[in-house]
């Protein structure tokens, strides 16, 4: 087990998945959890990086900053996508390594597998064929990261490790529809909807494609265990080992929110990959499963959005250059 005392920094902690993991290291009796605002350090400026290390010296590191969005922001995007990812990776990951961090976790995304992966998909498809092409910045960004924490390894013998996780949802989620990703989205469509009156409901693409959900609490307590039980310098996924369609998470959402309201879909829009379902057989191995349902998350995402809009707080996350989830 790791020293709870012990100097532990969240880079990006303001988005999605730093919140979360923020809030489960509270949970588990952290006492030095260490964060900086893009105020204070800009993570694509080396030198800015370097500076907060040396006075820092963060003993271990949860690297999950950068710039996120959906399937419209990824593919209308693209500079920010590629470039604030590839810079937040480089200069965390030197940084960690110049000023002696014990062990750093770098946190991917599953969009860096090729498109027509064998699904359920295995690790060992990373750079088996071409990427999607809505998300191939962000993917190439992504497996960048992995490099160099493998880089790292084999070079100075850092300890640094990847987890891949499927995607992400949650309270403290982004709920702008140019830049969010599914689950938000829909829960704003139908919520809107339902407020204004409304019972149509435009929902992007065909809704034949797939895809795996988990809640961001349980990928927070997944990055802590992996930080405590894994040592590897291959990547290792992170998921629930389950998809659904988007025809499916659509009619889930309406139930929940609206469900007199009539779904229709707008075929002008991307599906994106047609399906991407990952193997975590070897995170299960380890003794690791994700505890939260669907159907309990979804929920929980909702009341959180309600409870949000009425405390007049943000819904639209932070899709910026240092705190995104
Ligand atoms: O969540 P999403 O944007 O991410 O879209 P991706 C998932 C699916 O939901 C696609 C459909 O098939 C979309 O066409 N969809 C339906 C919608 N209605 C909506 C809507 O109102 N908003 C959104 N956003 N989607 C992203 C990548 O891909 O996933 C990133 O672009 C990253 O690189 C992330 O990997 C996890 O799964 O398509």
């Amino acid at each position: 087990m790791i020293d709870r005392n012990a100097p532990i920094y969240v880079a990006g902690h303001r988005g999605l998945v730093g919140a979360a993991i923020i809030r489960h290291l509270e949970a588990e009796g952290f006492t030095n959890i260490l964060t900086a605002t893009r105020d204070q350090v800009d993570l694509r400026d080396q030198s800015e990086v370097s500076h907060w290390f040396k006075a820092n010296r963060p003993r271990y590191v949860f690297l999950v900053a950068g710039t996120v969005g959906g399937i419209l922001a990824n593919s209308t995007r693209p500079a920010e996508f590629i470039y604030d990812n590839m810079m937040i990776h480089g200069t965390v990951v030197h940084s960690a390594h110049e000023s002696g961090t014990e062990k750093l976790l770098y946190l991917g995304s599953s969009c860096i597998y090729p498109r027509h992966a064998t699904q359920p998909i295995t690790e060992d498809q990373l750079l088996t064929g071409p990427l999607e092409q809505t998300n191939e910045w962000y993917a190439i960004a992504k497996i960048a990261g992995i490099k160099l924490c493998q880089a790292y390894r084999r070079q100075y013998g850092s300890d640094f490790i990847s987890a891949m996780p499927t995607n992400l949802y949650g309270p403290g989620d982004n709920f702008d529809l140019n830049s969010s990703h599914v689950i938000p989205a829909l829960i704003r469509k139908f919520h809107d909807a339902r407020v204004e009156g409304r019972s149509e409901v435009e929902v992007w693409g065909t809704g034949s494609a797939y895809r795996e959900f988990l809640h961001v609490d349980d990928l927070a307590r997944a990055c802590l265990f992996l930080l405590e039980n894994y040592s590897d310098d291959s990547h290792i996924n992170v998921g629930t080992g389950v998809d659904l369609s988007i025809r499916e998470l659509a009619e889930t959402i309406r139930s929940i929110v609206h469900p007199e309201a009539e779904i229709r879909w707008d075929t002008s829009k991307p599906d994106g990959t047609p399906r991407k379902l990952l193997d975590v057989s070897k995170l299960r191995n380890l003794g690791w499963d994700p505890t939260v349902t669907l159907a309990e998350g979804l929920r929980d995402t909702y009341q959180w959005f309600l409870d949000t809009e009425s405390a007049g707080g943000s819904l639209r996350g932070v899709g910026t250059a240092t705190s995104a989830g």
